[in-house]
């Protein structure tokens, strides 16, 4: 991320150009209004009464910490996250910055440097209220593959999600234009194979290096990979081809530079795919968990049914309450 030494432009910075493969794109200004229902100012305190309760999760090498919490009485987990440094920020950073040395020896020195404070950013993401889901999402746990055969989903899976997962009014609000409107990059308004397509809450857009957006079908009535027949072929043909397009017009990144996958199990059960960029180490793109979107509709052309009958594997948590259902069922 940060060090990757080849950044493209920035992305919200206003026009910027980028290039890729020759080709020369006008990169848009997207952050507007970022919530697209909140006026920013109400909010600019929100934490300043946060009372932590458990630190769930962090990482010195990702830069980032998970908190739960109480915001006046309610539950909440807090992402923390220090985001990369940008190319563009450079010049500022070494012009206004005080350094504090730390040591010097022959050669080396080290400081700590301070930099100007809109330099100085923490991506935050708030969860309020969080439920007890929430916080299970994001505490450190050990994990255990499962293997899941087409009956095991109808018998053991599906009651199971019908009767536990999170709640989906964060994606109804997007498509019914309630909420994150002006982050919205494409849209296909078609209620059988349209979508939409915008940022994912994880990527906050400032550089291409980290892109990541989320298509999410109009249509309400597929859950998962699992609801997947030859009949939604049209559905992820467009998302696969509509979806490249818009990134590639609007952020300037080509087609053979995206990783565009489905995971099994997703943590919200309204089908969507994830665009991420290929040379990010997105959290959750490794095997046991993403499905290319192009092996997904070989599959589908090739057996109708795949994804109805096949064993497919997929993580859980020690505390996730599926991993208990298939062990009662002796199935774990
Ligand atoms: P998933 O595969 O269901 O589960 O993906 P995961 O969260 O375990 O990966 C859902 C995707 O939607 C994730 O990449 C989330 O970061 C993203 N996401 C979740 N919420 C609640 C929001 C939201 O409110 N807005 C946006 N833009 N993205 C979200």
């Amino acid at each position: 991320m940060a060090d990757s030494g080849k950044r493209k432009s920035e992305v919200a910075g206003g026009d910027n150009e980028s290039k890729e493969h020759g080709e020369t794109h006008k990169v848009r200004k997207v952050v507007g209004n970022e919530t697209g229902n909140d006026n920013g100012s109400a909010s600019e305190f929100l934490l300043s009464g946060f009372e932590t309760i458990a630190i769930l999760r962090d990482s010195a090498r990702e830069k980032n910490i998970f908190i739960h919490g109480k915001i006046a009485d309610q539950e909440t987990v807090v992402i923390l996250e220090k985001t990369p440094i940008r190319e563009e920020s450079l010049p500022e950073i070494f012009k206004d910055s005080r350094l504090t040395l730390e040591m010097k020896n022959d050669i080396y020195s080290t400081y700590q440097l301070r930099p100007p404070p809109h330099l100085n950013e923490i991506k935050t993401t708030v969860v309020c209220p969080a439920t007890e889901k929430h916080v299970k999402k994001y505490l450190r746990q050990e994990t255990f593959l499962l293997e899941e055969s087409g009956e095991d989903y109808l018998s053991i899976t599906l009651p199971f999600i019908q009767s536990q997962s999170f709640s989906l009014q964060w994606v109804y609000n997007i498509l019914e234009k309630k909420a994150e409107v002006e982050r919205v990059v494409f849209e296909d308004p078609d209620p059988q194979l349209g979508f939409v397509l915008l940022p994912d809450f994880k990527w906050d857009q400032k550089q291409l290096d980290d892109l990541y957006l989320i298509a999410i079908v109009h249509r309400r009535d597929l859950r998962s990979l699992r609801d997947l027949t030859s009949e939604h072929l049209p559905l992820l043909g467009n998302i696969r081809t509509a979806g490249q397009e818009a990134i590639r017009k609007r952020y300037g990144v080509a087609a053979d530079k995206l990783r565009v996958y489905l995971h099994y199990q997703p943590s919200y059960y309204h089908l969507h795919v994830h665009f991420t960029s290929l040379s990010y180490d997105a959290p959750g793109c490794g095997v046991e968990r993403a499905h290319l979107l192009s092996d997904v509709i070989q599959n589908l052309e090739a057996q109708p049914r795949h994804y109805r009958a096949r064993r497919l594997s997929f993580p859980v948590r020690a505390d996730d309450g599926l991993l208990a259902k298939f062990r009662e069922a002796g199935k774990a």
